[in-house]
């Protein structure tokens, strides 16, 4: 990739246009939405809002896997649009089932032996808003027995295509171990891994309203952007600890500024998504997050990622950066001392004041 920045599959991804925007923008990649067997309308609406973080910008979803269907994702008109973009397409899986999963594999490979320009499959193991369809990340042994088959599947291994995993956030060291020794197991056939998906089952209130604010499964959804990104790092940095050296990690999670990829990528990411920024901001963004990062690297000196990916040092407290002595204290502004010249006259004018009636006073009983 030219640019280490790209979408995750969520809003915006799920038709050709949309897909084709992000193939002319600065983006690296461009990532389908993820595709079921057969098309789906998703859950009711509203079920995507925007949540304002004091500065900074959140979501909360429960989409419900709309989708065109993984043939319109591996058929000629999406591939005509996104390969005339000149950037590497991806595919993103998320099947109700493991048949279906290995069925759509099935037909990815047929694509790929057909022609069709697909560089990788992305399988999402971490949907969280399907009613009654628990996430299979957190579900150990079914993570196992699908990661076996999918890297089993004999038509999907002849295609060589590289394989990426995308896994739920994981908040328990043991959930750390036990994922990645179950990928590990793979590395053969696994090639990255993208963490993470949005925290599940998330509740956002209309306190004036006195309800929920989306409306499938009784309002609870995915939650994305900003309030993701220290549990994005922190899964990034644990995965980068366990996995093989061989098994890229893909960060996702708060990524609004060239800032947050650059901390994605100290903690041991090889590249990038954005998805709440994405929906929020259109494929202009990426212009912007590439800009961003490359004048943090400029202003380091670093040349290329591998300069600091991964590096990220324990606390050492010889290197904390001290704020200048008048940026950390700044002086009173004109405002600040109109303020305290008017606090002052008060108190002054209620002291007179307070003499004139006392005098007053003593005038009174001396009458
Ligand atoms: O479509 C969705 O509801 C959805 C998916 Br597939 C996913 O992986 N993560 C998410 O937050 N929403």
């Amino acid at each position: 990739m030219d640019c280490c920045i790209y979408n995750a599959s969520g809003p915006k991804s799920g038709h050709v246009s949309d897909l084709v925007k992000v193939g002319t923008s600065r983006a690296g990649a461009i990532l389908s939405k993820s595709a079921t067997l057969e098309r789906r309308t998703g859950n009711d609406l509203p079920r995507l809002k925007k949540i304002d973080v004091g500065g900074s910008e959140a979501s909360i979803n429960s989409e419900g896997l709309p989708n065109a269907g993984i043939d319109y994702y591996v058929g000629n008109k999406v591939l005509e649009g996104v390969v005339a973009t000149g950037k590497p397409y991806l595919v993103s899986l998320s099947g109700m089932s493991l048949a279906d999963n290995l069925e759509m594999l099935t037909r990815v490979a047929a694509a790929v032996a057909n022609g069709a320009q697909i560089k990788a499959v992305e399988l999402n193991l971490a949907c969280p808003n399907i009613p009654g369809k628990p996430t299979v990340a957190y579900d150990f042994d079914q993570m196992r027995d699908i990661l076996k088959q999918v890297t089993a599947h004999p038509e999907f291994a002849a295609s060589e295509l590289p394989l990426g995993v995308k896994l739920a956030p994981y908040f328990d060291v043991p959930h750390y171990d036990e994922a990645c020794a179950i990928i590990n197991a793979h590395a053969d056939r696994i090639s990255f891994v993208t963490s993470i998906n949005t925290i599940g089952n998330a509740l956002l209130v209309d306190g004036e309203a006195e309800m929920a604010m989306i409306a499938p499964k009784g309002g609870f959804g995915g939650l994305g952007g900003s309030l993701l990104k220290q549990v994005a790092l922190a899964n990034v940095r644990q995965l980068y600890t366990r996995l093989v050296p061989s098994i890229d990690i893909v960060g996702v999670g708060g990524v609004a500024t060239g800032q947050d990829a650059f901390e994605l990528i100290l903690c041991g990411a090889a590249a990038v998504q954005t998805a709440t920024t994405y929906w929020l901001e259109g494929a202009e963004c990426f212009d912007r997050l590439a800009g961003e990062l490359e004048g943090i690297m400029a202003r380091k000196g670093y040349t290329s990622i591998k300069d600091f990916r991964g590096k990220l040092g324990v606390f050492d407290q010889s290197k904390v950066v001290k704020e200048p002595a008048a940026a950390a204290k700044p002086k009173a502004t004109k405002g600040g001392n109109d303020a305290a010249f008017w606090q002052l006259s008060t108190a002054s004018l209620m002291v007179a004041i307070a003499a004139l009636l006392y005098r007053e006073f003593q005038h009174m009983q001396g009458a």
